[in-house]
């Protein structure tokens, strides 16, 4: 019998401190904030695949159909040997259906901040396409990444970033982003023999009625609550902080002038803690903003990608318009 070893991981996770540092940044703002990227501990990601299958959660079902829609001519936009690196890998359902179509793919290199998670869905890739390099990163995709070395030569790299995880970052933080992903294609393929572009294939959640939004982010099993909370589990563990859950309750507006859903936990009654031997008091009443998730207009989103290095080849969007799927290379 066959025995396969798992992918290797590149571990550039960020260190206790570094989560430390951003945490007391974002505790200092004000309106105060925590960084969104630490809702994703094994319990955090577990929630999310959760949410995704949620009736009101319209954002993953419609990205899949799209992709099980148009998948041929998305891999055809990609092309051969290509080197797929996707940002937050997450439970690699799109994937697995991406990967599959694709012609001869060089690599795959997910990038996931969460190591049990992408340890686990790379094992089950790795089984899946038994022919494909996979080396893997746990690391933050919003950190300046250095890829990991591989045994032949891709023709074009292409950055994977789905779910509209990009709609989760602040206006300048998504440009800065979109330039970063530019600047790793073309300093990649660098080497590459043919010359082509390096490409990005991008989910982008657009905007939509109210209702349908707000939905979305305050489901009636309230598994986004759940979620939204968690952060705060995670804090107390991983820095050993003593927030009590129970003292902050879940709320997802839609915010119309910044178009986006903002997730926040609000105190039910005063709060006081520790951090680093600072102590934070959080007034009854008041917000933490823990998530942005931006819902985007389709025209202004192309010069937007324009401005940074990209230039938009295809876009595939579902009948309601909800989603849409955008393939753009580096220029
Ligand atoms: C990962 N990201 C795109 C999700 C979103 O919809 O903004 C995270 C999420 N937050 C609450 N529900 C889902």
């Amino acid at each position: 019998m066959a025995t396969h070893s798992s992918p290797p991981v590149l571990d550039l996770a960020p260190q206790r401190s570094t989560m430390l540092q951003e945490v007391l940044e974002s505790l200092s703002e004000r309106p105060r904030r925590l960084p969104s990227k630490y809702f994703y501990d094994a319990r955090g990601s577990e929630l999310f695949d959760a949410i995704c299958e949620l009736p009101e959660y319209y954002v993953t079902r419609t990205e899949l159909s799209l992709m099980e829609t148009h998948v041929d001519q998305m891999a055809a936009a990609l092309g051969p040997r290509v080197c797929l690196v996707e940002m937050g890998s997450g439970s690699g359902v799109k994937t697995r259906r991406l990967l599959s179509e694709l012609d001869a793919p060089a690599a795959y290199v997910p990038v996931e901040i969460a190591r049990d998670h992408l340890v686990d869905s790379v094992g089950r890739l790795g089984e899946e396409f038994p022919e494909l390099e996979i080396s893997a990163v746990c690391g933050d995709f919003l950190q300046p990444l250095r890829l990991p070395p591989l045994s032949s030569e891709p023709r074009r790299y292409v950055v994977y970033f789905p779910g509209s995880t990009i709609g989760n970052l602040t206006t300048e933080g998504a440009d800065a982003l979109l330039s970063r992903f530019s600047d790793l294609v073309r300093e990649a393929g660098r080497e590459a023999a043919a010359r082509v572009p390096g490409g990005l294939l991008l989910g982008v959640d657009l905007q939509k009625d109210v209702a349908v939004l707000e939905a979305a982010y305050n489901d009636a099993a309230g598994l986004t609550a759940e979620f939204n909370l968690n952060l705060l589990a995670h804090l107390n563990r991983r820095l050993g902080t003593q927030i009590p859950l129970d003292a902050f309750a879940h709320e997802a507006p839609y915010v119309a002038e910044s178009e986006r859903i903002e997730m926040r936990l609000r105190a039910l009654r005063r709060v006081e803690f520790e951090l680093a031997g600072r102590r934070f008091v959080v007034e009854a009443g008041e917000p933490l903003v823990t998530e942005y998730s931006h819902k985007y207009a389709l025209e202004p989103f192309r010069t937007r990608l324009a401005d940074r290095g990209w230039q938009v080849r295809q876009v595939w969007t579902d009948p309601q318009q909800y989603f849409a799927l955008i393939y753009a290379e580096a220029r």
